[in-house]
């Protein structure tokens, strides 16, 4: 059987740096390992600006009969990609009008069935983690009664097929491959990595626990470091965990940093929640070869951050950060706009406590802000009941957050004036 594994473009295509498809890697591996000597072939179309004519060309040379898509975001302020995969979509059943087309992704997990009412090129989508559903898919020759978490098209309707109850055991998923025919390893300035999957918060706003659950799976400390020699071999020195969170679990993050400093030439880079740091967690982290990390910090206000059950309070916050300004770690804060019960003091204060991070590190660390995204299957949508429509998506947003684009224009023109270039807002469509 012949498989390509397309990594959707989106308007960064070909200009941003580029973002290696792990989603991709990972479900291309299973169904390597599980349908036996499959032909597998890789196109990330985000390396060129100009996608079409290299897309083309693989179709007509490689003729697939199933292209599988990763779809990551779906609507959003600064990199919207649903016009890229109608295109994609439409481009592949031109020119192979029998091969079965399969979306999937962290994005299309979201808005799975809007995007397919929209996109009709697709024939199947799936929801969440790919693995199973799509091995199950295909080897089902594609009999939806038999698999969960499957949209179809059924009378013109979308249907779906049921959300499975269960997320995948990690220790049944192969080390996923990363040299994969299509795939130059050298384009990519950061590889993935994941140490775990699921997150045992629940921010109100995040749909990330009921993507990939309300509970951490870890993958064992010695498939880590057995992944990790494998990239180092393949000449891998720069990688980002894409764990929601990467200190938490604090125990077993503690572990994998032990593990981590058996690497000396590699750098690291991740996601961090600014609960459950300590000095000689920031002491581990230096040694274990992260010079940038990302914190969440959201908002400054306690009450917000407990009334959206960030599980944020204002102590990790005071102390944490005092940890970091002396820290050599550059670190990237990110904060959410726009979070239910904020108001006009509430803007102003944290606009002070950015300030405040950016003279106390002496312009060592950056801030990044960023609206609160609505997205479906969260509490923030349930508490609301906002109805989500994918097309309308952008109109939405824009009305909910219309009093922060000339604030927020008016500071990023002052962060260009003095060439600070530390106060990085996205842009808006
Ligand atoms: C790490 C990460 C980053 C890192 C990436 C670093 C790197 N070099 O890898 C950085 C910081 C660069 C980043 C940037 C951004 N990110 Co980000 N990021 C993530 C995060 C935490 C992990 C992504 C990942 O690799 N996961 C690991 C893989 C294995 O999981 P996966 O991709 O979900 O794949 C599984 C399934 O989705 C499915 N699947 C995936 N592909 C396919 C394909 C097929 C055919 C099938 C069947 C199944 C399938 O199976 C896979 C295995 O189970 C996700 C959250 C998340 N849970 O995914 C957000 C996430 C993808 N990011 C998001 C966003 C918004 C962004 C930014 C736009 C932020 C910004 N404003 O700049 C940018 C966009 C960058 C870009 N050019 O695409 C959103 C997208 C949501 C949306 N709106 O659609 C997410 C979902 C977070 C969220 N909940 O809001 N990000
Ligand atoms: S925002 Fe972060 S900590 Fe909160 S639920 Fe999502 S992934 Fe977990």
């Amino acid at each position: 059987m012949k498989l390509l594994f397309i990594n959707a473009p989106g308007n960064w295509a070909g200009k941003r740096q580029l973002i290696y498809p792990m989603g991709l890697a990972y479900v291309a591996t299973y169904l390597k390992e599980r349908l036996g000597a499959p032909e597998i072939r890789f196109l990330d179309l985000n390396r060129y600006e100009d996608y079409g004519g290299i897309l083309e060309g693989t179709l007509k040379e490689f003729s697939p009969e199933v292209v599988g898509i990763e779809f990551r975001n779906a609507f959003y302020f600064s990199t919207p990609q649903t016009p890229f995969l109608e295109d994609v979509a439409r481009r592949i059943k031109l020119i192979v009008p029998d091969a079965t087309v399969v979306a999937g992704g962290s994005g299309f997990s979201l808005f799975g069935k809007a995007i397919m009412q929209y996109i009709k090129n697709i024939d199947f989508g799936i929801f969440g983690e790919g693995e199973v559903p799509f091995f199950e898919l295909i080897n089902s020759n594609f009999d939806v009664g038999k698999v969960k978490n499957i949209f179809f098209r059924h009378h013109d309707e979308i249907s779906f097929s049921g959300h499975s109850n269960a997320f995948v055991n990690l220790e049944d998923l192969p080390i996923p491959k990363r040299d994969w025919d299509g795939i130059e390893l050298s384009k990519y300035r950061y590889h993935g990595f994941q140490t775990k999957r699921g997150c045992s918060f629940q921010c109100d706003y995040c749909p990330e626990p009921f993507l990939q659950g309300k509970y951490y799976r870890l993958y064992s400390l010695k498939r880590i470091k057995e992944e990790l020699t494998y990239c180092v071999g393949l000449g891998i020195h720069r990688i980002f965990f894409v764990d929601t969170i990467f200190n938490l679990p604090f125990r077993s993050s503690m572990d994998v940093l032990d593990v981590l400093s058996d690497f000396p030439d590699v750098e690291f880079s991740a996601f961090f929640k600014v609960t459950g740091f300590n000095q000689s967690y920031i002491d581990k982290l230096e040694g274990a070869g992260f010079k940038e990390i990302y914190v969440s910090l959201e908002n400054v206000e306690p009450s917000i951050l407990k009334s959206n059950h960030t599980g944020i309070d204002e102590k990790a916050i005071e102390e944490t950060t005092k940890l970091l300004y002396k820290s050599r770690l550059k670190v990237r804060y990110q904060f959410i706009l726009g979070l239910p019960h904020e108001d006009f003091a509430n803007r102003i204060k944290n606009m002070g406590f950015m300030l405040k991070l950016l003279l106390k590190s002496r312009f060592k660390d950056r801030v990044f802000a960023e609206p609160l995204a609505v997205f479906p299957y969260t509490e923030l949508i349930k508490k609301n009941d906002i109805k989500i429509d994918l097309l309308n998506y952008p109109v939405l947003m824009k009305r909910l957050y219309w009093w922060y684009f000339p604030l927020l224009k008016i500071i990023q023109k002052l962060s260009d004036l003095f060439k600070l270039n530390t106060l990085k807002l996205n842009k808006f469509k």
